[in-house]
């Protein structure tokens, strides 16, 4: 999000990317190329969070490594702190910026994750977190796990792009645009268009298991990552605070189930998501104090949503294993084990 928009009215999102495309034929410059590139994310970013879901629910670890930034960026850059030297280990560079500046020396918007980078040239090729996904789906095809799932499958497609359309301005977005309203006007209307669609949502996952039906799709990862962020964050911080998500039957339910299943709660780093946002956002939180609460321990109780049938990954199968280097600190997820994985 671009510096400069938390006083404006109405929350503006920069939806300026950088927007060539990794694709099988190379045709945009940057080909397909198992281990040429690295995902920049942080574990805090909701949109980052997507594009670490995806690549581990397909199976692309091997393939597209991955620099964790630190939570809590500065005014200029995400950096590399996590990282013993303050240096990523392979991109060998502080933060993420400079990666930016490599793909252009004058780069004039915002330094965002995620960002996919050329490990040859240190250039960010995009950055653009919808389009990375979908191509992690489409064109990253042949070197897919054998038990990957379809998250995009084609007999869906037509019902998923309003569902996802819907998703992304009325809740990824619409728990931002109440955050950052600068009048009274501007918050009402953005928690009304809010809790609008979340009524939607709770009366379409009260008779589905997920959003598009028996199976989970790019649509459930869009949701899961505003859901898993929603009473740790939204509901201060942003003041999303009709109500919370555990007080929401079907989405509770249906975000346990997301939480449970391999793929979605072991990428989850609490302790980050709450230091982003309780910290970067000085403008909200002055203080810079970051709550201790919620209790995490709901995550685990049983969500009882395998009533409705379907299983998440139909003809596929959950992903395994997670190497040492990307297991989320169980200190920070009290779900995780020292495996990495969510242990029910
Ligand atoms: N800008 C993208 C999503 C990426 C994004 O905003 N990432 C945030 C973190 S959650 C970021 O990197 N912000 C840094 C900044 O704006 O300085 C969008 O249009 O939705």
């Amino acid at each position: 999000m671009a510096k400069g928009t938390y006083v404006e009215p109405t929350f503006e999102r920069d939806t300026n990317y950088i927007t060539t495309r990794i694709l099988r034929d190379g045709s945009e410059g940057w080909p397909v190329e198992p281990g040429r590139y690295r995902l920049v994310v942080s574990r805090a970013c909701p949109w980052a969070s997507r594009a670490v879901i995806v690549r581990r629910l397909l199976g692309l670890e091997d393939v597209i490594s991955m620099g964790v930034c630190g939570p809590t960026h500065d005014s200029d850059s995400w950096t590399f702190d996590l990282d013993p030297d303050g240096l990523d280990p392979v991109l060998r560079i502080p933060r993420i910026k400079d990666a930016y500046l490599r793909r252009d020396p004058d780069y004039p918007r915002g330094i965002t994750v995620p960002a996919m980078v050329d490990v040859p040239t240190g250039q960010v090729v995009t950055n653009d977190f919808d389009r990375m996904t979908r191509d992690f789906v489409s064109e990253w095809t042949q070197f897919h796990r054998a038990g990957a799932p379809d998250l995009y499958p084609e007999a869906l497609r037509e019902e998923m792009e309003p569902v996802m359309r819907r998703i992304y301005t009325e809740v990824n977005n619409g728990v931002y645009r109440c955050g950052f309203a600068g009048t009274q006007e501007a918050y009402d209307a953005a928690y009304e268009r809010l809790f609008t669609a979340l009524d939607w949502l709770e009366q379409r996952l009260t008779g589905r298991r997920y959003l598009l039906g028996d199976t989970i799709t790019l649509a459930d990862v869009r949701l899961f990552t505003t859901l898993v962020r929603f009473d740790p964050v939204y509901h201060g911080h942003f003041k999303c605070n009709r109500g919370k998500l555990i007080e929401l039957p079907a989405l509770w339910g249906y975000a346990r189930d997301l939480f449970q299943t391999p793929g979605f709660g072991d990428t989850v780093d609490f302790t980050h998501i709450k230091r982003h946002y309780y910290i970067v956002h000085s403008d909200i939180n002055p203080t810079g104090v970051v709550p201790l609460g919620p209790d995490l321990a709901g995550w685990l109780t049983p969500h009882g949503r395998e009533a409705l049938g379907g299983n998440a990954f139909g003809a596929g199968t959950a992903p395994g294993a997670i190497a040492e280097g990307e297991r989320v600190d169980p200190a920070h997820n009290p779900a995780v084990g020292p495996d990495g994985l969510v242990h029910v």
